[in-house]
């Protein structure tokens, strides 16, 4: 059978199976080199892949192209984008939860885009104001108002455009309302994905990305954030600080060489906080944050 060695992205991975879709939207069903098990690689959903190529559109994946970042759960590599959403209320927002994952994408090199959602029942620009001061991108919208939020919706799509994202968020917040809005007709397939996962353990391996556009991915999981960050080693101690743009900024300038800018009197991002330029929620996710990944014993921290 005639082949030739083609390069694709995995869109989908089930027990062994990957679908891989190449520039030109062709679609192959490979299964992967053995050598990759001896080095203790797994191809992953979002990987860019050389494969070799049958005429029957079945293929075998030979390498994997380096990683700008991994996940165990979800299973994915390549995140551009976390497209972390809150509701300005009804829920109300979990602050620490929300760093916390600013903190995970900020680790793993990705970036944040921030949706406060429900904003026709709460303002939120005191939120909004915290989260631009700390450096992250940030959009105020409702979901429940299609057509006047019109060029919100645009300007997420462009911002999202050619980029592998991600939603995470708490059940309520209006996820999927989002994603009806920006991407319409997407919804009968996430649904369908949803309910084939919380089916049985059969298909929980099962990770797919969406394309939404030129060379831009949703991934079906809204597993960020409902996950132990420390269990998975999203994030470590040594990692924390640079994971807070917001404090590192300040922590340049501390006089103590092992400070850990938690509470130390002289340090100065504790004289940032006390003159309001780093915020004070975001030093208490910190802190909060630190303590956390504190108790974790290096044996547990694969
Ligand atoms: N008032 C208001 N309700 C919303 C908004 N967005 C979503 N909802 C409602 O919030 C509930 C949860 O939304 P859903 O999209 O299912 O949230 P998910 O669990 O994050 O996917 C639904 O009843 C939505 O109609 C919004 O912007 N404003
Ligand atoms: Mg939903
Ligand atoms: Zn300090």
């Amino acid at each position: 059978m005639a082949e030739n060695t083609l390069f694709g992205r995995i869109i989908k991975s089930t027990g062994g199976l990957y679908t891989v879709e190449t520039e030109n939207a062709q679609i192959f069903e490979c299964r992967a080199k053995g050598t990759f098990k001896k080095e203790k690689l797994t191809p992953l959903t979002g990987d860019n892949v050389e494969f070799l190529a049958f005429e029957d559109k079945s293929g075998f994946i030979t390498d994997i192209k380096d990683r700008k970042n991994e996940f165990v759960r979800p299973a994915v590599a390549n995140v551009d984008t976390f497209i972390i959403v809150i509701a300005s209320a009804k829920p109300e927002p979990d602050l620490y939860v929300l760093d916390k994952l600013t903190a995970v994408a900020r680790f793993a090199n990705a970036d944040v885009l921030l949706l406060i959602n429900k904003c026709d029942i709460k303002n939120a620009d005191e939120l909004k104001r915290i989260y631009l001061n700390a450096g992250i991108d940030t959009v105020c919208l409702s979901a429940a108002k299609i057509e006047e939020n019109q060029t919100i919706f645009e300007e997420i799509r462009e911002k999202t455009s050619g980029k592998i994202c991600f939603f995470s968020g708490a059940s309520g917040v209006g996820k999927t309302s989002i994603l009806n809005a920006l991407y319409p007709g997407l919804e009968l397939r996430t649904g369908e994905i949803s309910r084939k996962i919380s089916r049985g353990k059969h298909t929980t391996r099962v990770s797919r990305l969406f394309k939404v556009g030129e060379n831009t991915y949703i991934g079906d999981t809204p597993g960020f954030g409902l996950v132990d960050v420390a269990a998975f080693n999203m994030l470590t101690l040594d990692g924390l600080l640079s994971s807070f743009p917001d404090i590192e900024k300040y922590a340049h300038d501390c006089k103590y060489t092992d400070c850990t800018h938690l509470c130390e009197e002289g340090c100065s991002v504790m004289k940032a906080l006390e003159d309001g330029k780093i915020e004070k929620t975001r030093h208490e996710s910190y802190v909060k944050l630190y303590g956390e990944l504190k108790k974790i014993k290096p044996w547990n921290n694969k």
